[in-house]
């Protein structure tokens, strides 16, 4: 079955799209049409600071349009997928509105994705380029490339940013050598598939999640009107550019939407982000909760002029009542809860909400028309205050992810609703409270890992018996992850070389356990299952 008729099969009933169409949330523009509106009318505003660098709307839509010919001439057509993994730099932005606009579909990666995940990437959606950044110090991208190659039969190009190192293997080329004649022509359609976000997971492979023009660029511009970004906003881009909350919430396409300017910034600590929000008068941020913490923490001693602050945005996991309590005086500026999910609802406090919501809730939904349903074991509705199971569909959220059948029959219930994972109990007023968490993941500050991914890659190692991946409490991040492992008898292991065996097999380093405990026997559920609620308890002091 081709993709796009997988397509089909999760997209959203007749009935509902008309409705959204309707009600003018599906307005039947690209992303790129909506970028291209903006580039009209506010040609030499500048949108973008990366570094030294700076582009006006102008210099960007030139760079778009010359990689859209650039793209096109590598052979990557409409329909075509690609991987997409770069730094917070200005080209991650020019890449994407480039594939945007053939109707290429960039797998949005995060920098810290190693072998493990991009060769999933590649082999799940047949991408038939990968497009890395060769530049920064911390991490060699273009190793990694060689050995993503050697793995894929479907990867042609390995796109550059920067120069190669490997000329000898003509697969890899210089992003800034595919660029060619300023090319305006679209490819792309509103209903398409427009890009996939990825799924921060339960099982043992990641999950591709398809966002099309329509739902996403209602998304953006349902934020845009709650978070008021305008012309005026000065965006601190802090997190990793391809990562939802950023990318959208209402992040830079936001800002790229409204006409203001995204500042890009490789290093979120607050020495850098607090020169740049002097420098170039941030007014808004996104910001993880232990970072959130961090800025917190040093704003109290800062040399650096922060009163440019109107909003600081805190989502991607639980913030804690005592820190969102504190941050609008540490910080100079109100605090917005995001509570989030790259499948699609988006939950935001407004901004004219009395403090004791913003600092004790999670927010509510963009839409009246997102559907929330807070249910029980059995799937029957809980009372409002009381603890349940969130299900969602709505203009933005999806119906399925990519080419994983099996996969969707549990995560969307009969009529589509996608499961959460999340545990809330919802207010009087309609505002979400996340209370807890039903999928098997741990939330490391916002970075999201699925046990059983981890599990199975320990069980690969000859000295593993039997593995589980749980989460431990813990005051900055929120959670840390615990292995705990039962040794096969006389077969030499130690924490450490479980780590480097974990490394050396391609996983990334957020999903390396922090803590590796060895036992006996894992408990056991009635049905044989390893009772995680358990160990959870036993390890929670640690
Ligand atoms: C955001 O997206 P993802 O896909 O990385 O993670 C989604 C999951 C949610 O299902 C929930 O478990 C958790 O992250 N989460 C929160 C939270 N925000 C996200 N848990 C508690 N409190 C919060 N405020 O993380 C994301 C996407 C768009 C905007 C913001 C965050």
């Amino acid at each position: 079955m081709s993709a796009d008729k997988q397509l089909d099969l999760t997209s959203w009933p007749a009935p509902l799209a008309a409705q959204y169409r309707a009600l003018g949330y599906w307005q039947d523009k690209t992303l790129f049409d909506h970028f291209q509106h903006t580039v009209s009318q506010f040609s030499g505003a500048t949108a973008l600071v990366c570094g030294q660098r700076q582009f006006s709307y102008l210099q960007v839509a030139e760079q778009v349009s010359q990689l859209a010919s650039g793209f096109q001439s590598l052979g990557l057509n409409q329909g075509d997928n690609v991987v997409l993994q770069m730094t917070n730099v200005a080209e991650f932005y020019f890449c994407y509105f480039a594939l945007l606009q053939k109707g290429i579909r960039p797998v949005l990666a995060l920098p810290a994705h190693r072998l493990s995940d991009i060769a999933y990437f590649c082999q799940h959606a047949q991408a038939k380029a990968y497009i890395i950044d060769g530049e920064p110090a911390g991490f060699d991208y273009q190793g990694l490339a060689k050995q993503v190659l050697a793995q894929s039969n479907t990867l042609q190009h390995i796109v550059v940013r920067g120069a190669p190192e490997n000329l000898q293997d003509q697969r890899f080329i210089a992003l800034e050598d595919i660029k060619g004649q300023a090319d305006h022509s679209q490819t792309a359609t509103a209903s398409d598939l427009a890009f996939f976000q990825l799924s921060g997971g339960t099982t043992g492979t990641p999950k591709l999640i398809p966002r099309s023009h329509n739902d996403y660029a209602y998304s953006v511009i349902g934020s845009n009107l709650i978070c008021q970004f305008d012309t005026h906003t000065r965006y601190l881009c802090a997190l990793p550019v391809a990562h939802n909350f950023p990318l959208s919430s209402p992040g830079a396409l936001g800002v790229f939407f409204a006409g203001g300017t995204v500042i890009l910034t490789q290093d979120p600590t607050p020495k850098s982000a607090f020169k740049l929000i002097e420098a170039h008068k941030v007014t808004v941020s996104g910001l993880v909760p232990p970072l959130a913490l961090l800025w917190m923490e040093q704003a109290q001693s800062t040399q650096y002029d922060l009163s440019s602050l109107e909003l600081i945005q805190v989502g991607g996991a639980k913030f804690s009542e005592t820190a969102a309590k504190a941050l609008p005086n540490r910080l100079g500026c109100q605090l917005q809860q995001v509570f989030g999910m790259a499948e699609g609802l988006v939950n935001y406090t407004r901004l004219d909400d009395p403090i004791e919501i913003i600092v004790s809730t999670q927010g509510r939904p963009i839409s009246v028309h997102d559907q929330v349903k807070v249910v029980d074991e059995d799937g029957h509705p809980v009372a409002v205050g009381e603890e349940g199971f969130l299900l969602t569909q709505g203009p933005y959220t999806i119906r399925g992810y990519y080419q994983a059948p099996e996969h969707n029959q549990h995560s969307f219930d009969q009529q589509g609703f996608y499961r959460t994972g999340d545990i809330v109990k919802l207010t009087e007023d309609g505002n979400i409270i996340v209370t807890g968490r039903d999928k098997d993941q741990i939330n490391r500050g916002g970075e999201k890992i699925a046990a059983e991914e981890v599990e199975n890659q320990l069980l690969r190692h000859e000295g593993v018996h039997d593995a589980a991946l749980i989460a431990i409490p813990d005051s900055y991040l929120g959670e840390r992850s615990c292995a705990v492992i039962v040794k096969v008898a006389g077969v030499e292991v130690n924490p450490i070389k479980l780590k480097y065996f974990l490394r050396d097999n391609g996983l990334a380093d957020y999903k390396i356990p922090d803590l590796i405990k060895f036992v006996d026997a894992l408990p056991k559920t009635s049905v044989g299952k390893i009772n995680k609620k358990l160990l959870r308890e036993e390890y929670a002091r640690l």
